[in-house]
């Protein structure tokens, strides 16, 4: 019957046995793939899903001894700091010290990280200017640290207000790296690098006798 259109090839034997089978094996390839797709699982690429509106990573070389601080102010002055790291909006994820608490004691052993970085979420939106200072708290090393500064800002996709990479040059060393402001949705409608010290504020509030509600009164270069 296959062969009244001449679709065998002549001079062939014809194996009904041999076709059923290819045919069969066919179908179980065919099957074989589509339960492949319906059980993989998705590729996950590093998602961030994160509820916050806006991140500050603050990274420094891997290893390094040395303390760096971060300090960000909001739009009403509240500043977020090792030592209030909850203000506003804002939170600080932990004071990275660098050689001094980056390890864990596990059964009598230190289980050191390498990872230098200060974490900022900024989980609701204030309009206004917000200041992003990087501190070099101990210089053990004594020698410059290259500060990576970078603003994310995560809604309704994430993209980079921000990036600098900053020499903090030794202890006590101050920099702005990076004023952003907010609009009242949260958009973005202005970046500089203009200089702008937060830890004069402390100070300033020092000198005139005010109790400095973010917890300094002794400025912040004690801890
Ligand atoms: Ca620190």
């Amino acid at each position: 019957m296959i062969d009244q259109f001449g679709l065998m090839p002549q001079g062939e034997g014809f194996d009904p046995f041999s076709v059923v089978l290819f045919k069969a094996l066919q179908i179980m390839a065919f099957l074989f793939f589509i339960a492949l797709l319906v059980i993989a699982p998705q590729e996950d690429k590093g998602k961030v899903d994160s509820k916050a509106e806006f991140i500050i990573t603050v990274d420094w070389p891997d290893n390094h001894p040395d303390d760096i601080d971060t300090f960000v102010q909001d739009p009403q002055g509240q500043i977020v700091w090792f030592r209030r790291r909850e203000a506003d909006f804002m939170l600080l994820d932990r004071d990275d010290r660098g050689g001094i608490n980056d390890f864990v004691v596990v059964n009598g052993q230190k289980v050191p990280t390498s990872t230098r970085q200060e974490l900022i979420t900024i989980r609701g939106i204030i309009a206004g200017e917000y200041t992003v200072n990087i501190y070099h708290f101990a210089a053990v090393t004594g020698q410059p640290v290259p500060v990576t500064v970078m603003v994310q800002k995560i809604n309704p996709k994430v993209t980079i207000v921000a990036k600098e990479t900053i020499n903090l040059l030794q202890g006590g060393d101050e920099k702005t790296a990076v004023r952003f402001t907010l609009d009242a949705k949260g958009e973005v409608t202005e970046t500089n690098r203009i200089p702008r010290s937060i830890l004069q504020t402390f100070q300033n509030s020092s000198k005139d006798g005010k109790k400095w509600t973010n917890g300094a009164t002794n400025g912040a270069v004690s801890q």
